[in-house]
This record gives C-alpha cells, sequence and structure tokens, in this order.
C-alpha cells in the first residue's frame, strides 16, 4: 500500500478545524486532526508545504518510522506548530491502518482494556450559585465527573465561564479579546465554591477544577492544601510547567491529586514531572502531541510512576481527535479519565462519528480505523474565519498567563 495523495481541510463551523486527509491507491483515506487554537493556518501550511510532499509514496503501515522521519528528519524538534502537523500524519496513518485491517484502532494499541471510558464534563456559572444549577443539570445527564468553575467576585471575566446563555468557547473570532485577572480574589473563593458543591452534591460525584496556568507553585500548593477536605479528583494545570522543578514545591505542600499537560507537545515536556512523581494525571492529546506513536509511549511511560492519562478535550479538538483519544482511553492499562465537551450541531454534521456517550460513560465505537469521517461538501460552506484565544492582565495592566 501506497500514499498517493494528501491534502489540508480548513473549515470553521462554529470554530476552526484544520483536517489532515491521506489516500492510498487503494482507495482506503484517513483523517488526522491538526487544529491549533489560534495558530490554524500555521499548521495547514507546515502540512502542506513541508510535510505532504515527503510522505507521498511512503507505505502508511510504516507509523514509527513515518514519525522518525518527521521528527529527527526536520532537525528542528518539538514545539507545538511541528508536533500538532507530525500528530495529524499520524492520526490519518493509524485511521487508515485500522481501516484496512478491517478493525478499530484500540484493537492495534492494545485491545479493550475496559467497557467504557469515564468522561468528565464542564460545569460553570457567573456565579456559586449559577455553577451549582450547571453541576445539577450535568449529573442530570449522566456525568460521574464534573469540573466546576465559577465567576469570581470583583473579576469582570474569569477562565472558562460562558456568556449567559452561550456554551463557553475559548476562542473569539477577530483579533485577541481582554480578561482581567487577580490572584488573591481567586485564592478566597475557589474553597468557597467547592465547599458548596459537596455541601450540596455529597461525596460520590468526582469534581475537578482547572486553574489555567495562572498560580504560582506556592500559591498553587495553598490552593491544593485549602481544597483537601473536598476530595478533587484533580486540580489541573495549577502552574505553568516549563520549569517542571516548580511542580516539587505544589507536591510538597498538598495531596490534591494534580494534572498538567493539555499544552505539552513532546514526551521531553513531561519528563521530569513523571519520573519524580510530581504529577498524578497527564493531559496531553494525540493530535497535539504528535499522534498516538508518541501518546502511547508517554502513557506507558507514567504507567511506572503511577501517573494515569486525562487526555485534553475541549471543543478546539476536533472529532478527529475525539475519537483516537477514546480509542487510546479504552486500550491502555492506566487510563485515567477523559475530558468531554461536546461539539456543536454543525461540526457534528461535519465530522459524522461513531463514538458515543452514555451514564457518564464514553465508548470509541466497533466502526475500523478511527470512526470519523469529513463531510467536504458541507465543511466548504464554513469557510476559515481569523479567531484568537484570549490574553489576560492583572488589574494594573501587566500581562499574564491566561
Ligand atoms: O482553554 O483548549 O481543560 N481545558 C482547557 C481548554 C483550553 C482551550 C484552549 O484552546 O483548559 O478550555
Ligand atoms: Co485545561
Amino acid at each position: 500500500m501506497k500514499i498517493t495523495r494528501a491534502s489540508v481541510n480548513i473549515t470553521s463551523p462554529g470554530r476552526n478545524f484544520v483536517t489532515l486527509k491521506i489516500e492510498t491507491g487503494e482507495g482506503i483515506y484517513g483523517l488526522g486532526d491538526s487544529t491549533l487554537n489560534g495558530r490554524e493556518l500555521a499548521v495547514a501550511s507546515y502540512l502542506s508545504d513541508h510535510v505532504i510532499p515527503c510522505i507521498i509514496g511512503r507505505d502508511p503501515f510504516e507509523t514509527e518510522d513515518i514519525w522518525q522521519y518527521l521528527y529527527r528528519g526536520a532537525y528542528w524538534r518539538r514545539g507545538p506548530v511541528t508536533m500538532a502537523a507530525i500528530g495529524a500524519v499520524d492520526l490519518a496513518l493509524w485511521d487508515i491502518k485500522g481501516k484496512a485491517l478491517n478493525t478499530p484502532v484500540y484493537n492495534l494499541l492494545g485491545g479493550k482494556c475496559r467497557e467504557g471510558v469515564l468522561a468528565y464534563a464542564h460545569a460553570n456559572g457567573k456565579d456559586i450559585d449559577h455553577a451549582l444549577e450547571d453541576v445539577a443539570r450535568h449529573r442530570e445527564m449522566g456525568y460521574k465527573a464534573i469540573r466546576v468553575q465559577s465567576g469570581i467576585p470583583g473579576l469582570a471575566t474569569t477562565y472558562g465561564i460562558a456568556r449567559s446563555g452561550e456554551k463557553y468557547e475559548p476562542a473569539e473570532r477577530g483579533l485577541p479579546s481582554e480578561c482581567e485577572w487577580a490572584t488573591e480574589p481567586y485564592l478566597r473563593h475557589v474553597p468557597k465554591l467547592f465547599a458548596r458543591v459537596r455541601q450540596v452534591f455529597g461525596e460520590e460525584l468526582h469534581l475537578l477544577h482547572d486553574c489555567h496556568h495562572r498560580l504560582t507553585p506556592i500559591e498553587a500548593g495553598r490552593l491544593g492544601k485549602e481544597l483537601e477536605p473536598f476530595h478533587l479528583f484533580w486540580l489541573e494545570d495549577p502552574a505553568p510547567a516549563e520549569l517542571q522543578q516548580g511542580f516539587k514545591v505544589i507536591r510538597e505542600h498538598t495531596t490534591t491529586p494534580i494534572a498538567v499537560g493539555e499544552v505539552f507537545n513532546s514526551i521531553w515536556d513531561a519528563h521530569d514531572l513523571i519520573r519524580n512523581q510530581w504529577i498524578d494525571y497527564i493531559r496531553m492529546t494525540p493530535s497535539h502531541a504528535g499522534g498516538l506513536t508518541q501518546l502511547k509511549k508517554v502513557a506507558d511511560f507514567g504507567a511506572l510512576y503511577h501517573v494515569r492519562t486525562g487526555c485534553h478535550g475541549a471543543t478546539d479538538m476536533s472529532p478527529v481527535c475525539m475519537a483516537a483519544a477514546l480509542h487510546f482511553d479504552t486500550a491502555i492499562h492506566n487510563f485515567g479519565i477523559q475530558e468531554r465537551v461536546p461539539h456543536s450541531e454543525e461540526t457534528d454534521a461535519v465530522f459524522p462519528h461513531h463514538y458515543t456517550f452514555k451514564d457518564g460513560l464514553m465508548l470509541a465505537g466497533e466502526a475500523p480505523g478511527l470512526g470519523v469521517d469529513l463531510d467536504e461538501a458541507l465543511a466548504a460552506k464554513y469557510p476559515y474565519q481569523r479567531a484568537y484565544l484570549p490574553i489576560n492582565r492583572k488589574l494594573d495592566g501587566t500581562l499574564t498567563d491566561w
């Protein structure tokens, strides 16, 4: 089997997605997600201008050698653009392999390790009462695990909070919007939020919270310690992780489990975090992390150190990435949890798929390959629209982490 053609599709059914389609002489094709929120066109060019010409004529079954060719062969290693492009190629090749062998991708990664994949939802509200209502709504939908975010008194904007009546979508069309931030009110507020959530919903529900890289390690240690009575499933992205050693400080101050890694793109981003047991969950996701070929290695390395997985699953990963994550979650032993933010109806129509959600669990489906398609005619009706993630400023105007 040979790769005969490959093309990049950019579509915006409510938000932008970049999809790689790799075709073979046998009529089998595979899809890979290479969406990088706010930097979509850079990955599209990386693929069209630099990657596709190199893979025409290759045997699509050679996933490991093609991965090494694109990673080592570029000389310029790692980085979100490069790794999202490699990730898309890798996912498309696993999709082709599954279709050619007439089996779902999870069977190629180790086979079924579990009946279903525990998924967590996002609940949010402009204040604690509204957040509690949203938790109740998600519990009714069957979720056993819920991430809770709420507006902070005194701050006009907070990460993760939808405008009233709308679904939360971090990127906005046009140039970057500006958010404001103050650490002290946030640190005072979050323990009150989780005290109320536990009081109303009891001990059974798994609760998660995302700090979105906004704290220093010692601030995160304080928050983790104050949240201990509420037994979180995890505290996510407590601090920026370029300094992996910073997580040692967090670890020394709290038993609240720590999750990080949605912005990582290389196994080396997590190397010290994992081997020093400074984290409990690694949040890398197939498309951004160089595909299933690298993510499987990350999971196997994590398994040695009691680190479990929690793939990033926000709306900026397309259904192709969600499907790949679900096949991975089904097949690896040290799976932890899967993030689930449902896509819009328009997006689901552009990417028909076989994965499902029921009673708090997701299923990858039994279709050969990844089990996702791309309706190119429908996709063409939604042209690319420039969109950016917001930037964030402290109250005195200092630019800070968003
Ligand atoms: O802000 O994916 O856990 N989920 C998240 C996401 C990120 C977006 C950025 O593009 O933190 O909502
Ligand atoms: Co996050």
